[in-house]
């Protein structure tokens, strides 16, 4: 089955293409040169059924999209939804998460709770969609620290862990990140 992957995200693609492991044969949508769609709704769901929708309007085939990013306890969720709007057009994440350090900072906070969240759809052309989200929790680290992921990966340490995303070999990511746990809930709710 060929499965348009509705990303324009390098970091992402490969991501849900080793989550994948083969299962389909992956088309990516830059590829095809779909258009990427304003992101207009105010939830990671909503989100990616947006960018799934579009794709599998668009293309005639089925789409898979990926609607995440990095939430702060001490922040109220931000920067959420916004995550890669915080990098600027320049995709700028070193800048992105100086801010995330300035922000905690300047509001004084102590607390370095996070998570991350990943919303995956799937939209059928013309036809359904599903949508369901994982969540992976951990604490932020400054400086950042490791080269490997992408976005937020360097100031990220999963719960129990003690290298950051960005130090971990990719397939220990894989293992438990909220795009993983989202993966695993698609999959049963597609059963
Ligand atoms: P597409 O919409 O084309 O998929 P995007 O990068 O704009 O690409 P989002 O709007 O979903 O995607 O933004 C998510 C941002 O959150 C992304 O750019 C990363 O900076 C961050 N993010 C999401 N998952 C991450 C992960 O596993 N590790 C680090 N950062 C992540």
């Amino acid at each position: 089955t060929r499965l348009v992957v509705a990303t324009h995200n390098p970091g992402k693609a490969r991501e849900l293409a080793e989550i994948l492991d083969g299962r389909f044969e992956l088309v990516a949508a830059g590829e095809l040169g779909l258009p990427e769609p304003d992101e207009t709704e105010m939830t990671f769901s909503g989100n990616a059924l947006l960018k799934a929708r579009a794709a599998a309007d668009a293309s005639g085939l089925i789409a898979l999209a990926d609607d995440s990013g990095l939430s702060v306890a001490a922040l109220d969720g931000a920067p959420g939804i916004y995550s890669a709007r915080w990098a600027g057009p320049e995709k700028d994440f070193a800048m992105a998460m100086r801010k995330v350090e300035e922000r905690l900072e300047e509001a004084g906070a102590e607390d370095r709770a996070a998570w991350f969240t990943s919303a995956l759809a799937v939209a059928w052309p013309n036809g359904p969609a599903v949508v369901v989200e994982g969540r992976v929790d951990g604490t932020l680290t400054f400086p950042p620290r490791g080269d490997r992921g992408f976005g937020y990966d360097p100031i990220f340490v999963p719960e129990g862990e003690t290298l950051t995303f960005g130090e971990m070999d990719p397939a220990v990511k894989d293992g438990m990140s909220h795009r993983a746990r989202a993966f695993v809930k698609l999959k049963a709710a597609l059963l």
